[in-house]
């Protein structure tokens, strides 16, 4: 085993990592930009070492500076958590040439896994079953067609060879969209990834998002630890996971385990990894895969009882794991929400700040794993998770009572977090019965009213107050829900773990709707904060309900803004360029005179 272990990361990665190396006796290295210096993993450290201003760009993800740490405390290995430089296969060459282990797979894996198109070639041949689709990239619009007639049909998905985690992904449900889906996903291709190649797949109508937890070691043994179901997503966000998968029983998890396992070893992959795919009808799809540690480890350590980021570890020094296939029981159910620093009632804008009175639940079954504490802050610069809850039960539905109960215990004053929206979605009959949540194609399946409580509004914010009395759409997994706030359903706990007064102290709500500015106004505000990247109508237009208006970027991520309503474009304030905060007007958009 390694004697100093430097750790390439901040949060609740970093202080999970920590954690392993003080259970394992090896010395560990925080490094930390100038917004860190008070953070938990600095502390947690054996050392911590400043490494640049705030921007990762300037700290967290600059090699040089790293490794300049790294030989300087004498750190025999690095391990980068997830996200920064953990699938970065210049860093992992890097270290090597440095003389410094990298906690993860050879360089050679990560670069096989980083092109979509590439791997999904490889995996073929190795018979991992993928979605049906090219391989190969697509030049234009005029070859994707002729693809799809010949062989894939529509609907079909667009997907960016450089992206993952749903990145340059768009979707063409008949040919009319095409154009636009192909444009858009080289589009996004090429400004995060530098590469505007796409490549297309059938798109799948309603499956669920399944992955598989991998380990490997450098003696040939590489084995699965059972399956996670994340089909809770937003925007491609995960929100929620859960192991094991409600729509897996023995037999197919012995399938996929070998799907995964048979994909990991064609890369020669070493450590902790992921394949992600996507399960419809009985049918495992390989998509991608992760080469690192991901955020939802930790249902499939609670269901198994090993631990992944100590395995990788092992795996990375050489030993081999300390479990064989036969070791692997999975028992209970184990389910995660990530506790961001997001108003969901706010279209899930970034809701950065200071944090007042925290405490964490516990209890019987329960695990956070959390990167602040009292008195802590949530920059904007970085991601907003600042915690996972984690908790075990026997069996789901105890796991969910747990989770609510853990939830409500859940303590996080003066910032708005995710905390009420899993309380909602966590109470729905949709998540008890372990509905999939998507369906782009046939719009009106189940759309339903999903009720959180708002935070109470308080008299100094009366901005906030006046949206929050607005109906607004939050959208889910890709599925769109109208949300109306109908009252704090969810009693005091919840709403004083969101900072915000005991339910019994609340204002009585005001009414619903108060002209101009509200659901049914003319001002269409802006559902974040982010830049106007592009502008698809003019001043004059007439435009109907539902029609793309423009595109606004915020999370290193394409939003697009539809009209609210139909009619005449009347304002259309802000610039392609300009930025935008959350609530500004994007466009007043008056309605045809009423015959
Ligand atoms: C898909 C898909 C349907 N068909 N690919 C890609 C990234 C990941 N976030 C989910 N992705 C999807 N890829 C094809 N060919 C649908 C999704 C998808 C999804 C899948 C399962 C559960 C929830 C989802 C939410 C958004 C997108």
């Amino acid at each position: 085993m390694f004697s100093k272990v430097l750790i390439a990361n901040r949060g609740e990665i970093a202080v999970r990592v920590i954690r392993a190396c003080e259970e394992l006796g090896v010395a560990s290295v925080a490094v930390y930009s100038e917004l860190d210096r008070d953070a938990i993993h600095v502390q947690r450290a054996d050392e911590a070492y400043l490494i640049g201003p705030g921007p990762a760009a300037e700290s967290y993800l600059v090699i040089e500076k790293i490794l300049e740490v790294a030989k300087e405390c004498g750190a025999d290995a690095i391990h980068p958590g997830y996200g920064f430089l953990a699938e970065n296969a210049a860093f992992a060459a890097a270290c090597a040439e440095a003389g410094i282990t990298f906690i993860g797979p050879p360089a050679s894996a990560i670069e096989a896994m980083g092109s979509k198109t590439a791997a999904r070639e490889l995996m073929q041949k190795a018979g991992v079953p993928i979605v049906p689709g090219t391989t190969e990239p697509v030049a234009d619009v005029a070859a994707a067609r002729k693809i799809i007639e010949k062989t894939i049909g529509f609907p079909v998905a667009v997907k960016a060879a450089g992206g993952g985690g749903g990145k340059g992904f768009r979707v063409a449900l008949t040919d009319d969209e095409l154009e636009a889906a192909f444009e858009g996903a080289a589009r996004e291709g090429e400004k995060f990834f530098s590469d505007a190649t796409v490549y297309l797949e059938r798109y799948l109508p309603d499956p669920r998002h399944v992955e598989v937890q991998v380990l490997a070691d450098t003696h040939g043994n590489v084995i699965h630890l059972g399956e996670r179901d994340c089909s809770v997503q937003r925007r491609h966000q995960k929100l929620i996971e859960e192991s094991p998968a409600p729509a897996v029983d023995a037999e197919l998890r012995a399938k996929i385990g070998k799907i995964a396992t048979d994909a990991a070893a064609a890369v020669d992959y070493v450590g902790a990894g992921t394949i992600e795919g996507l399960l419809q009808d009985g049918e495992y799809y390989f998509l991608e895969m992760n080469t690192r540690v991901q955020v939802e480890h930790c249902v499939t350590e609670m269901t198994t009882g090993i631990d992944i980021v100590k395995e990788g570890m092992r795996a990375a020094a050489g030993e081999p794991l300390s479990v064989t296939q036969d070791d692997v029981v999975l028992r209970g159910h184990a389910i995660e929400c990530r506790i961001n620093a997001e108003d969901a009632s706010r279209n899930f804008a970034p809701a950065p700040g200071k944090i007042g009175v925290y405490r964490e639940p516990s209890g019987p079954g329960v695990r956070v794993d959390s990167g602040v504490g009292p008195g802590g802050e949530v920059s904007p610069m970085y991601d907003p998770m600042v915690a996972k809850l984690i908790v075990w039960d026997v069996d789901r539905a105890s796991a969910t009572a747990r989770m609510l109960r853990a939830l409500s215990e859940y303590e996080i004053g003066e910032l708005k977090t995710l905390i009420p929206f899993h309380t909602a979605l966590l109470a729905t009959e949709q998540w008890a019965n372990a509905e999939t949540c998507r369906d782009l194609v046939e719009d009106k399946k189940w759309l339903k009213t999903l009720a959180f409580p708002a935070p109470a509004p308080s008299d100094e914010d009366e901005e906030t107050a006046a949206k929050l009395e607005q109906a607004y759409t939050v959208e889910v997994s890709g599925r769109r829900f109208d949300v109306t706030v109908i009252g704090p359903p969810y009693g005091g706990g919840v709403a004083a773990s969101n900072g915000a007064a005991p339910a019994a102290a609340r204002k009585p709500r005001r009414e619903r709707k108060s002209g101009g500015g509200g659901a049914g106004g003319d001002t269409l505000p802006s559902p974040m904060q982010g830049n106007m990247w592009k502008v698809l109508v003019k001043q004059g237009d007439t435009v109907a309900e539902g029609q793309l208006l423009c595109i606004i970027e915020a999370m290193k991520m394409e939003n697009e803004i539809t009209a609210h309503k139909a009619g005449t474009i009347a304002e259309l304030p802000i610039a392609e360029g300009a930025a935008i905060g959350a609530g500004d007007p994007i466009a007043t958009i008056t309605s045809p005179p009423a015959e």
